[in-house]
């Protein structure tokens, strides 16, 4: 397999080399904040072997490539490193709990330690006795039983842990809880903490505090009256999650909603990614969510590539004010790395017009975009109606459906004649005797390569338009968008591959395909630097 060492921007700083999904692990520890991966060494595709890459960083974004932490060494892992996560004890140290795959291929729980806990790079791990810590329940297939979360201590001092897992001779996914006193022996608790009957499969399980105000993060184990829990699965290609009250007296999580496998549950992202993980940043009292992003053209490309799959910009999450949601934000060490700025003042749209952002590198930049509707309240004029079935709302997930108000927003990564662009924008429908907002991110024409998944995505960005501007910002990386929309509310995120797009090809605009105008009140856009991405091949 050829190593390659492509040219590294922002989000290609965690483009890692061959095969990588799925955040594992991640953690701060004495200084350096350490991402665990699955990792392919040999092939750019999931392999018969997986361990664990492992990257530090002091700064979320300029990271060193490090050996990888977990290879198979044991009976319990001896055919696979799978998902884990880190768990740091009260005394400092860090352990991990992992996914191993067995002699006989069963999904077990493997405990591992640091050789050398002074090590602020964590470079080698041992794995004590006792593994495997736990074994698949007899009413789970041995294949349906893995991704451990981060441990927390209930109020009785006991560790908890949940595996993800799946029931066997049915659709159910759930959260197994184990309990334990001395990290070693694990007992599992007689109910799933969380089960849903219509998912199948919970991989990459989460489960942690946010405080019902503000945007600290908590750390894993605090709960009391001003806390929330949230429980995140990853299934059918989502990383899913419900908000809920957990109590460690009767180890109950008593959730607002369940999870209904639609388009209904609640999502960290309404594009491309999966299996993230988060963690405590102790350095900023910030929780920190890290997810993956998928590759979506063929293995062939992958391989001619030599790489495949990449992470996410890190995102800091908290509470909603509502508490009925989580928003998100890109670290803001990401804007270290903002160079040439310019600025637009507020600007009337014309229906169908189009607006190049010029003076910036439009495949490596960071957006910042509102959008006003000054009319909207006294316009009398029918507007596009909610009340339509779901199929309909869908076709509005593409740019080519013109409306009254939107399609507005970004054309990303577009070729001059633009004969390639991903289309970032809203829609505002009526809803009842108000609005909705609609947040797209149509891939369609997003390259003219074959064999790329090219989707429409969208979701309901949760502001009301009449009080308040359609902000959007953009994180664009040559082969990823990352679309933040209301400071947060909803995220979707795209992986394309344009053809033409490409380098100093590529071209931003600002954009009003829709019947009426709309106000562009500002523009914020700079060019992004490259992250450092070196390899410690100590
Ligand atoms: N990938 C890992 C599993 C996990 C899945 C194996 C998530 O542990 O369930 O590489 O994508």
């Amino acid at each position: 397999t050829s190593r390659v060492y492509p040219k590294l921007a922002i989000g290609e700083a965690a483009k890692l080399f061959a095969f990588n999904n799925g955040k594992k692990g991640p953690l701060y520890y004495k200084g350096f904040y350490h991402l665990f991966y699955q990792h392919n060494p040999l092939n750019p595709f999931f392999g018969d072997i997986m361990v664990w890459g492992h990257s530090v960083s002091q700064d979320l974004v300029n990271w060193i490539k490090l050996e990888p932490a977990l290879s198979p060494s044991v009976p319990s892992d001896i055919n696979s490193c799978w998902s884990g996560s880190t768990t740091i004890l009260p005394e400092g140290k860090p352990v991990i709990l992992y996914t191993g795959s067995d002699t006989n291929k069963h999904q077990v729980t493997v405990l591992a330690e640091p050789k050398d806990p002074s090590d602020p790079l964590l470079r080698e791990w041992v794995k004590p006795k006792g593994n495997p810590v736990m074994v698949p329940p007899s009413n789970v297939p041995v294949d349906c039983f893995r991704d451990p979360t981060t441990a927390w201590q209930g109020h009785d001092g006991k560790w908890r842990a949940l595996v993800g897992a799946k029931e066997k001779d049915s659709n159910k996914g759930m959260a197994i809880l184990y309990h334990s006193d001395d990290f070693v022996q694990w007992t599992k608790f007689l109910v799933p903490l969380l089960e849903s009957q219509v998912t199948g499969m919970w991989e990459c399980v989460d489960f942690f505090p946010v405080a019902v105000t503000g945007k600290e993060g908590l750390d894993t184990s605090v709960n009391n009256s001003s806390v929330r829990h949230v429980l995140k699965a990853s299934y059918g290609g989502n990383d899913c999650y419900v908000i809920g009250t957990y109590s460690s007296e009767t180890d109950v999580f008593s959730a607002d909603s369940e999870f209904t496998n639609t388009a209904e549950d609640l999502r960290y992202d309404y594009g491309n990614l999966f299996a993230s993980k988060a963690f405590f940043d102790s350095a900023k009292n910030r929780r920190i969510s890290w997810g993956w992003i998928m590759e979506r053209d063929s293995n062939e490309d992958d391989i001619v590539k030599g790489w495949a799959g990449i992470m996410a910009i890190p995102r800091e999450i908290w509470l909603e004010k509502s508490g009925k949601k989580l928003m998100q934000w890109p670290v803001e060490e990401i804007n270290n790395l903002r160079a040439k700025n310019v600025s637009l003042d507020s600007k009337q749209l014309e229906g169908g017009s189009i607006l190049e952002i010029s003076g910036i590198t439009a495949s490596q930049a960071d957006i910042e975009v509102a959008f006003d509707l000054p009319d909207l309240e006294n316009d009398t004029e029918a507007l596009d109606s909610e009340e339509v079935d779901q199929a309909t709302i869908i076709d509005g997930y593409s740019a080519s459906v013109k409306g009254f108000y939107g399609p507005f927003g970004l054309l990303a990564l577009a070729s001059n004649d633009l004969s390639e662009h991903t289309a970032i924008f809203f829609r505002v429908i009526r809803r009842g005797n108000g609005y909705a907002v609609l947040m797209c991110s149509d891939e369609s024409k997003s390259s003219l390569r074959d064999n790329i998944e090219k989707a429409t995505l969208g979701t309901s960005l949760d502001i009301d338009p009449r009080h308040e501007k359609i902000s959007l910002r953009c994180l664009i990386d040559h082969s990823v968008i990352e679309s933040y929309g209301g400071g947060g509310r909803s995220v979707i995120t795209s992986r394309v591959y344009p053809k033409m797009a490409i380098g100093e090809e590529a071209r931003l605009y600002v954009f009003n395909h829709g019947t009426k105008a709309v106000t562009m009140s500002s523009l914020e856009a700079w060019s992004m630097r490259k992250a450092q991405i070196n390899s410690n091949e100590t």
